[in-house]
């Protein structure tokens, strides 16, 4: 099926996929990263009724990205209606300019170098030019250069969408977005004030993938970053003032993250309400990036994180047989694929199929919402966000572009209600307050019942539920 569908390459020497719609004309296409080279998959038919993807990067304008690429977040930076581009790139590695020759942990193996070994490598933003074209903005815009970049996550932080990167053993990126109405793209980085760059004691962390969602119900987004061994995941709870500039504590300990130990060495990140009980849980996934660790097996276990009213328990054991066994794993994305209104995942890993865990929980027959949002005129909906009231009080989405690592999660949020099947006042009251924050617009749309479709909507499209 790959070869059949144009994505068997080989392209390069790939790290990441980015699925996202580049050209606006509704069939999402592939932004693949890898060493020193990005390619462009276009969403095309093939001539007998199906799809198939085309490598287009040679008229994109992304051919001169020639730097280690990892993850990639796309959102529409500017308001035209079409999704930027930015792209993380790693460190200065090459076999002929700077290759160091030995590195050991033990004194005796050898195995892979230590990041801080390299220089990071500048990330870099591609402006959408709305014709399947991109241009490399990133002089313009002085972003900081001193990030091994290996998460991104594009998601409103303050009102349009911002960017947030995860670098290794450098410090976090936050890009506020300050594009001026019909101006330029303008991003103005303010990690370390806002308080995302770091670990509580004022380190730089060996950062690596990256989700951000509302876990404790305050209608903020928080994010969650996975670390490497000798550290913690780091939550970082949005405790922003009304109107007041973004605000983050380090929430790690006080939301119970901290008891699964420094022993992880993690990747993909994401929050999903495996329950439905109307909290979003946490699942991450683990595995050591050198070859041969001297305290730890290079495989390990992942981590299923329930989420307490805000508040995180460690129910990895409680996950299944995927759960019980240590993996070498990398990426991660979320997604309802049997439309169970149950979130289930897809996980790669290094030397190991990739594995489909289907989400099973026990929910007790509680009621939940899927969306799918579409905009009104322009398809690219990140940025927005999504209010959910019911009887359980209300809960916020957020449409995002790119996070986890190098992998792209089910872009439909799924929102579990609480409340049992056959008791009244659970069902959604209210799809309410979808704001498209690009054009600072406001819609409110009427409950939806299975195959609903709410009419009027600006933005949420489609709905699915429980019955
Ligand atoms: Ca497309
Ligand atoms: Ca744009
Ligand atoms: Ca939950
Ligand atoms: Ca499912």
């Amino acid at each position: 099926m790959s070869a059949k569908a144009g994505v068997a390459g080989p392209f390069q020497y790939g790290h990441g996929a980015a699925a996202f719609d580049a050209d606006n004309d509704g069939w999402p296409d592939l932004l693949l990263t890898g060493y020193n080279r990005l390619v462009l998959l276009h969403n095309e038919p093939d001539g007998a009724g199906g799809r198939r993807f085309v490598d287009v990067t040679a008229k994109s304008g992304l051919a001169t990205d020639n730097l280690w690429s990892t993850s990639a977040g796309w959102g529409d930076l500017d308001g035209d209606g079409y999704p930027d581009l930015y792209v993380a790139h790693y460190a200065d590695w090459g076999f002929d300019t700077n290759h160091p020759p030995f590195c050991t942990y033990d004194g005796k193996t050898r195995d892979v170098c230590q990041p801080r070994l390299f220089k990071p490598l500048p990330h870099a933003v591609y402006r959408n030019n709305r014709d399947g074209t991109f241009t490399d903005i990133t002089k313009s815009l002085k972003l900081r250069t001193d990030g091994k970049g290996i998460g991104v996550l594009v998601v409103d932080v303050d009102g349009k969408p911002d960017v947030y990167a995860a670098n290794d053993t450098d410090d976090n990126f936050l890009y506020l977005n300050k594009t001026p109405p019909g101006g330029p793209i303008t991003l103005e980085e303010v990690g370390l004030v806002a308080g995302v760059a770091r670990d509580d004691r004022g380190a730089a962390n060996g950062s690596m993938g990256v989700d951000a969602a509302d876990f404790d119900r305050t209608g903020r987004p928080s994010v969650i970053v996975t670390n490497s061994e000798g550290e913690l995941p780091a939550l970082y709870q949005n405790r922003t003032a009304a109107g007041g500039p973004p605000r983050f504590l380090y929430a790690t300990p006080s939301a119970g993250v901290a008891a699964v130990g420094g022993v992880y060495v993690g990747w993909g990140a994401a929050f999903a309400d495996h329950d439905l009980d109307g909290w979003e849980d946490l699942f991450l996934v683990n595995g050591h990036a050198i070859r041969f660790p001297s305290k730890l097996d290079r495989r390990q276990k992942p981590l299923l994180l329930r989420n307490d009213g805000g508040r995180f328990t460690n129910i990895t054991r409680a996950g299944g047989g995927y759960f019980t066994a240590p993996h070498n794993a990398r990426g991660l994305a979320a997604g309802d694929l049997d439309n169970d209104g149950r979130v289930d995942l897809v996980v790669s890993h290094l030397n190991e199929p990739a594995a489909v865990l289907r989400n099973v929980s026990p929910t007790d027959g509680r009621h939940w919402v899927g969306l799918e949002l579409v905009g009104a005129k322009n398809r690219d909906v990140v940025g927005a966000r999504v209010v959910v009231e019911s009887a359980g009080g209300k809960q916020t989405r957020f449409a995002k572009g790119g996070g986890s690592y190098a992998s792209t999660p089910d872009r439909r949020p799924v929102v579990g209600l609480g409340g049992r099947r056959g008791e009244g006042g659970h069902g959604v009251l209210a799809v309410g307050e979808v704001r498209d924050v690009r054009r600072g617009r406001s819609g409110r749309v009427l409950a939806a019942e299975r195959g609903d479709r709410e009419g009027g909507a600006h933005e949420a499209s489609a709905g699915w539920s429980s019955a």
